[in-house]
């Protein structure tokens, strides 16, 4: 007989990571199956940006130590076009609620820590460099997984088995033909991205919308910047010399009079695509899914690892019922409830991403709605407020307690 968990979970990111944080804390068991070393996994950049309820979550799966201890809570952004800054102050528009800054790489190094300190999920519960991961038996009540693990061919039977395995995993794949319907919207470019070793020049993060395109600045800690320029899709790393790299940003940061980019030693440079893309339903009898595996969105928003979160939230309470209570309306529940937050993030990621990048083939035309658009929502209370609303994370009816 294969050996059996309650939870199989495949993929080590935020996701699968904090789902088996939670499910451990409520006493159920599960496996994660990863396909990178723990290096490369605690070696990716990504996200920076956490909604409150993403932070309490973390606090709540006994992970918010060191969060809140170096994590850096924003009350605005700053929106910079036309040669004038625009701030807007969650203070003033959604009160009480605020953003913090905190990597996603030290959230999952966080939730790797918390994962091995679990003697009981030691190496037996974490799995790194798995490969060829085959599921059988969905059709019956315990899928059985079997996989490749430290040069050995290993079986799993699992009693649910959730796929966290990010844009490129397996998992999708696994729901039968006809059972489920993606969409995708792919968008014509991409951000270059680097983490740079100098203090951040600006207190708040800046959305910047520029005739030669968009540019972000963000930031990890107060020796650590990070910086995004919209380029065109499909453009090599290479063609980006440290060097091009500061005179774009200042191009399109130094458009207000007396503020000056400072730069420093460039730590890291990738290049990300931006799409969309959503599958449903997230669920199909014992196979679920969570984060970036169901749903993408373009990170103008600041939204994927914070959706990630949601969902995670959302199916540990939904678990928790099934094995506490025998009761599966929350897991029934689930995929619909998801997706429902998923369409409202798409929308407002969609909207941020049009309003604040140089959409190749505009005229000359569409650029100055595309200005009049932005004029209109830092002129407006109404609009600065749905702004606000969803940056700092939509509050949706029927959200489970972290
Ligand atoms: P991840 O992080 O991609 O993790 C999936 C894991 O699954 C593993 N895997 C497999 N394992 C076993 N077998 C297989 N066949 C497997 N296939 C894949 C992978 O190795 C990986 O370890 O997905 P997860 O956990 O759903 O987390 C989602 C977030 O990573 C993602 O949404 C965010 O990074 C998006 N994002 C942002 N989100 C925010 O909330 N705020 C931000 O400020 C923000 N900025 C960003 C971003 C994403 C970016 N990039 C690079 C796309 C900025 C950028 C540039
Ligand atoms: C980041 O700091 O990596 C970041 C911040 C805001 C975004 C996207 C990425 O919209």
């Amino acid at each position: 007989m294969a050996p059996q968990v309650q939870v199989g979970i495949i993929g080590a990111g935020p996701a699968g990571l904090l789902l088996a944080q939670l499910l451990a804390r409520r006493g159920i068991g599960s496996r994660v199956l990863e396909r990178s070393s723990r290096e490369h996994v605690e070696g990716r950049i990504r996200a920076g940006v956490l909604e409150q309820p993403t932070v309490d979550t973390l606090h709540a799966a006994g992970v918010g130590e060191r969060l809140g201890r170096e994590g850096i809570v924003h009350h605005g952004i700053e929106l910079r076009f036309g040669g004038a800054a625009h701030r807007i102050d969650f203070r003033d528009l959604v009160p009480g609620r605020s953003i913090t800054v905190y990597g996603q790489r030290e959230v999952v190094r966080d939730l790797i820590e918390a994962r091995l300190a679990d003697r009981a999920a030691a190496d037996e519960q974490l799995c790194f460099e798995v490969s060829e991961i085959v599921l059988e038996g969905l059709e019956q009540d315990r899928p059985l997984l079997s996989f490749t693990h430290q040069d050995r061919r290993q079986e799993l039977r699992c009693d649910w088995l959730v796929g966290c395995d990010g844009s490129h995993g397996v998992a999708r794949h696994w729901f039968p033909q006809g059972a489920s319907r993606q969409y995708e919207h792919v968008v014509p470019f991409a951000w270059l991205g680097i983490l740079a070793e100098v203090a951040p020049s600006t207190e708040e993060l800046i959305y910047a919308r520029h005739e030669r395109g968009f540019a972000l600045h963000s930031l990890r800690s107060p020796e650590l910047s990070r910086f995004y320029l919209q380029v065109p899709a499909g453009e090599e790393p290479d063609a980006w010399s440290d060097q091009r790299i500061w005179q774009e940003l200042r191009t399109r940061l130094e458009t207000i009079s007396g503020w000056r980019l400072q730069s420093g030693p460039i730590l890291e440079k990738g290049i990300a695509a931006l799409r969309s893309f959503v599958h449903e339903p997230m669920r199909y009898r014992r196979l679920l899914l969570a984060g970036d595996a169901a749903h993408i969105v373009p990170a103008t928003g600041a939204k994927g690892l914070n959706l990630a979160v949601a969902d995670v939230r959302r199916l540990s309470s939904a678990l928790g019922d099934w094995y506490e209570r025998g009761s599966e309306v929350a897991l029934d529940a689930y995929s619909a409830a998801c997706l429902e937050r998923v369409w409202r993030v798409q929308h407002f990621s969609t909207w941020m991403t049009r309003m604040l990048h140089v959409l190749p083939g505009a005229d000359a035309f569409e650029r100055r709605v595309q200005l009049a658009e932005l004029e209109s929502v830092v002129s407006s209370r109404a609009a600065r407020t749905v702004l606000a609303e969803n940056y700092v994370g939509l509050a949706l009816p029927g959200a489970p307690a972290a």
